[in-house]
């Protein structure tokens, strides 16, 4: 077979002291970290739109990277495509991907066409995935980019466009199981409006919840047994996009009661698009049983959109691998790099060196954030600071055997109650962190 990245070797651990570009320094898969391998602690998954498929084309300029492997007809570039990916992940010790339809296979004119190179398509893809070892964290179907999907697809004013992506998300199911996958996306895509002047929101959320149980009732049927995932993100491509954060899709989904089947797919750029952090988003999913996935990438905090940029702020992985080992781990998730070359960054290296950079700063993560539990200072002042609902009026408020009358009695009892309040000691915190992070 051909070799498409023919200058990059299979990248080794060489530890933290090694100048070698092309070495993690982190990253050494096989090691044990929190009895656990890191690759499976980690699960870091190729997002194949953006590394096979994305170009570099923005509103400003096309595309800068060349993603047709040295291919001109369209099934070609993407069989290629599928031959380059398998290559870059066996190359990177990447175990997992993540696709929509429209990544692995061009469009057709008819969705009967569209679903045929499809299977010819996946008969390749789960060949290689034998040959190579390599499995699908999840699949998702791109409802958003077709014009069809203007105003929407799960919550377009227009049924015939609500059943097309219905069509479209049953064969993307189909392909899921077919390669084994342990979860399904949504993201929201044109799920959202641009102005109530046209819109039914009630309509629409309703019809939302209506695709989301068809499908988990079609792929429960075909023998799907991982979780399907809801992506939450604020804005863009429209202004209001129902799928807000993670607090509005739980409620969303307690609501109609898809509570059992979906968890969160949460994105760190979408995180701070939404006003928050990444680790506030997690912190969400975890407390409220939701914690399922991740998308690992980081945006720029002085610029208002999704950029995708390769993950490399170490105290964002961190935190985020905290959360995710307070979570338990990842059963079905994983990390998947949702993430993208710069523009500028338009050489086939510029995607090694990228992954390089994502997966050691996520393995530093994970080092550092066991590294914080053991530690245990910071989960011990936060136990301390909440000792008082432990004994005497905290633990019968918890039991249940307080009321506002009992309570009354008790402050009145009492008299004041500043003493007992702490300071929140934020700053001793963060340098705790540091000397964490930076003693390694
Ligand atoms: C876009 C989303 C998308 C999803 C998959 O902003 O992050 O890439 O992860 O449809
Ligand atoms: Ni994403
Ligand atoms: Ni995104």
């Amino acid at each position: 077979m051909k070799e498409y990245f023919a200058n990059i070797p299979k990248i080794p651990y060489e530890g933290p002291k090694s100048n070698n570009p092309l070495a993690f320094r982190y990253y050494n898969p096989d090691e044990i970290i929190g009895g656990k391998k890191m690759r499976e602690q980690l699960k870091f998954a190729l997002s194949y739109w953006h590394t096979m498929c994305g170009d570099g084309t923005d509103m400003f300029g096309r595309g800068t990277q060349d993603k047709t492997f040295g291919e001109t007809d369209p099934m070609a570039i993407y069989k290629a495509k599928a031959e380059a990916a398998f290559e870059l992940m066996d190359k990177l010790s990447v175990d997992y991907f993540c696709f929509h339809d429209r990544d692995i296979a061009p469009e057709g004119e008819t969705l009967a066409e569209s679903n045929e190179r499809l299977d010819e398509m996946c008969g390749l893809i789960r060949e290689l995935q034998k040959k190579y070892d390599k499995k699908l964290l999840w699949g998702t179907a791109n409802c958003f980019n077709n014009p069809r999907y203007m105003h929407g697809a799960g919550t377009a004013p227009s049924a015939d466009v609500f059943a097309f992506a219905a069509a479209q998300i049953k064969k993307a199911l189909e392909l899921t199981v077919a390669m084994g996958g342990k979860g399904y996306v949504f993201w929201g895509g044109r799920e959202g409006y641009e102005t109530l002047l046209n819109t039914d929101m009630g309509l629409e959320l309703d019809n939302m919840a209506r695709l989301l149980k068809m499908a988990v009732k079609y792929a429960r049927s075909i023998g799907f047994d991982g979780d399907f995932y809801i992506e939450p993100k604020p804005k863009e491509p429209t202004k209001h996009q129902y799928d807000f954060d993670s607090a509005t899709v739980i409620s969303f989904l307690r609501k109609h009661g898809l509570d059992k089947d979906f968890k969160l797919n949460v994105e760190a750029n979408h995180a701070t698009l939404a006003g928050h952090t990444f680790q506030h988003e997690l912190r969400v999913a975890r407390t409220e049983g939701f914690f399922g996935s991740i998308d690992a990438n980081q945006g720029d905090m002085l610029i208002g959109w999704d950029t995708d940029q390769f993950p490399t702020n170490v105290y964002e992985t961190a935190l985020c691998m905290y959360e995710v080992i307070k979570a338990g781990g990842f059963t079905n998730g994983g990390l998947n790099f949702d993430a993208k070359t710069r523009r500028g960054s338009y050489t086939p290296e510029d995607i090694v060196y990228s992954y390089i950079a994502g997966m050691d700063a996520f393995a530093l993560g994970l080092r550092i954030a066991m590294k914080m539990i053991e530690d245990g200072r910071i989960d011990s002042f936060v136990a301390d600071r909440y000792a008082s609902w432990k004994t005497g009026i905290g633990a019968d408020i918890i039991a249940g055997n307080a009321d506002l009358e009992s309570l009354e009695k008790y402050v009145l009892e009492k008299g004041d109650v500043i003493d007992s309040v702490t300071s929140g000691r934020q700053e001793y915190l963060e340098n705790i962190l540091n000397s964490i992070m930076f003693s390694l």
